[in-house]
């Protein structure tokens, strides 16, 4: 089932302990519409944490896949047996990769988001000029979405408008110094939190703020 918005607040799961992540999932999950999980997590505790934190929420797997379609396939599909319920990839990998990323995605139901201009400085070197082509393959790739940089909301809205009906996840709020409730009136439909909430004295309390910023 497609992930939707409901307090639009998304957790960038990036700690590397297995007792520390799940003590978070299960304080948040239930204020969260998705946990990503990144390669910091799965690396240091497997594949399984996926399964593991899909009992408590949606699971978002953020491998930024970026490779030659089979490769690709094979990740997707490793991905999705673990139990996600959506993977990040990389568009700048060509139209047959993302169609491969996709294919995958469809025979299980499940959804691809794929990354346009990231919220990053760098992104100024070579994804800012090929955003918009970026947001075209996703569309026509037949992907649920993009990725967006909420570090940057006039661009935000510039893709916005180029998106049209696909759902736009923007990372950046909070330690990277974007604003969660700015990013939502450019145009994104849910804002990617980490740092600014797994770090805080109370994580707890620090999702609640935000989805009380994403109200407004
Ligand atoms: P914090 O900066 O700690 O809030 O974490 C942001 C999360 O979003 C990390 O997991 C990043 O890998 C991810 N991310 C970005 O920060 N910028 C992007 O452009 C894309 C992503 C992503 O694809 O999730």
């Amino acid at each position: 089932m497609a992930i939707t918005p409901k307090s639009r607040l998304i957790l960038a799961l990036d700690v590397t302990d297995r007792k520390e992540a799940l003590h978070i999932v299960l304080s948040l999950g239930d204020i969260v519409d998705a946990v990503k999980v990144n390669y910091p997590l799965v690396l240091s505790c497997g594949l399984g944490i996926i399964g593991e934190i899909k009992k408590h929420t949606n699971v978002i797997a953020d491998f930024k896949v970026a490779d030659i379609p089979n490769t690709s396939r094979l990740i997707c599909e490793e991905t999705f047996k673990a139990g996600a319920d959506a993977v990040i990839c990389q568009g700048f990998t060509g139209r047959d990769s993302v169609e491969a990323c996709v294919a995958v995605a469809r025979g299980y139901g499940k959804e691809v988001y794929v990354v346009t201009e990231m919220s990053h400085p760098g992104a100024l070197d070579f994804l800012q000029p090929h955003a918009m082509e970026l947001v075209d393959l996703a569309k026509s790739a037949g992907a649920s979405g993009i990725i967006a940089p909420a570090t940057r909301p006039e661009r935000l809205s510039l893709i916005r408008k180029r998106a049209g009906d696909l759902k736009i996840i923007s990372p950046g709020v909070g330690a990277q110094g974007g604003d969660a409730a700015a990013a939502v009136r450019a145009g994104a439909d849910f804002v990617i939190v980490g740092r600014s909430i797994y770090n805080a004295k109370d994580p707890y309390q620090a999702a609640i703020d935000f989805t009380e910023q994403l109200r407004r």
